[in-house]
């Protein structure tokens, strides 16, 4: 059996792994462009999701008791893509087709149950919609399953995050479990000069959820928090998770240029010197 030190050095290094597939796949991108900012936020949560939390099946997708996984905030897709190749949805020579013509691996999510891939997403705010409506579902149908959904901390901007956040609790959704990644930035700038969120924990309390804080990237609080023990009875749940965007490469952090950036092989090579120094 593993034990718990185990665990958490085998999602750091699936984190780390991931974050050297990103470098990969935003080359390719090219000229299109990389959310590598976004995706660099997520990488131990959703390393953690894959292979600590969420009960899932790469062999079969369409495993009716399987978890959900909804990425509300869907330009975040470095961070997802990469999980599911480390999971075995597919292999990590098709992350290489990244935003290439014909390949399912598209700058924003688009649902494709094949390879693990639940819902379509990039319009801010519909995620955590449609992941409130599925968890009903699931709850209507007396399934056990729970739906997660990553959200960006900018994304609850958007009013329609709060009439999910409403109806969630209105219909006691303990199944469902959201993540904000409360990088503090967006696409435009600092969140708190573009819209400011205050306290953001209790903001989703007010709203009837209970809530708990973490460092998004330490791993022992990651799987602590989304623990099905800490799960509260008859409430939705959501935990905040304090990350850095672009978090991993000293030069992408909290710089937010790197928001959506054109990779070049210069910066490549100096960004991947830094992932293979921590080997
Ligand atoms: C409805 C909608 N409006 C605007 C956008 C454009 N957009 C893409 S990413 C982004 C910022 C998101 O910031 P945040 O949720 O904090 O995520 P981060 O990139 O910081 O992780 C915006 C405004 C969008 N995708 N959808």
């Amino acid at each position: 059996m593993e034990t718990r030190d185990q665990l958490i050095r085998r999602i750091r290094e699936k984190a780390r792994l991931m974050r050297k597939h990103s470098l990969d796949m935003a080359l390719v991108a090219g000229s299109n462009g990389a959310h590598l900012g976004p995706g660099y936020s997520m990488m131990e949560i959703m390393a953690a999701l894959y292979f600590g939390v969420m009960k899932h099946d790469p062999k079969n997708p369409q495993w009716e008791e399987r978890d959900r996984f909804v990425l509300s905030k869907g330009h975040g897709v470095l961070g997802y893509y990469t999980a599911l190749a480390e999971a075995g949805y597919f292999g990590t020579e098709l992350l290489k087709t990244f935003e290439t013509t014909d390949s399912f691996l598209a700058g924003h999510p688009s649902l494709n149950m094949q390879y693990g891939i639940e819902v379509t997403t990039g319009s801010l705010g519909q995620g955590i919609s449609l992941a409130a409506g599925m968890a009903l579902a699931a709850k209507t149908d007396r399934k056990k399953h729970v739906v997660y959904c990553y959200l960006g901390d900018g994304e609850c901007n958007e009013g329609m995050v709060w009439e999910a956040a409403m109806s969630a609790s209105h219909f006691g959704l303990d199944n469902l479990v959201a993540i904000v990644d409360r990088n503090l930035l967006q696409s435009d700038g600092i969140g708190r000069d573009i819209m400011y969120l205050g306290d953001m924990a209790g903001k989703w309390r007010s709203f009837g959820w209970e809530t708990a804080e973490i460092d998004g990237h330490d791993v022992g609080e990651i799987i602590d928090a989304l623990h099905y023990r800490s799960r509260p009875v008859n409430k939705p749940y959501a935990v905040i998770a304090r990350t850095v965007k672009g978090k991993g490469v000293s030069f992408f952090e909290n710089d937010n240029k790197w928001h959506h950036f054109k990779l070049n092989q210069e910066l490549y090579d100096a960004a991947m010197r830094e992932l293979q120094e921590e080997e």
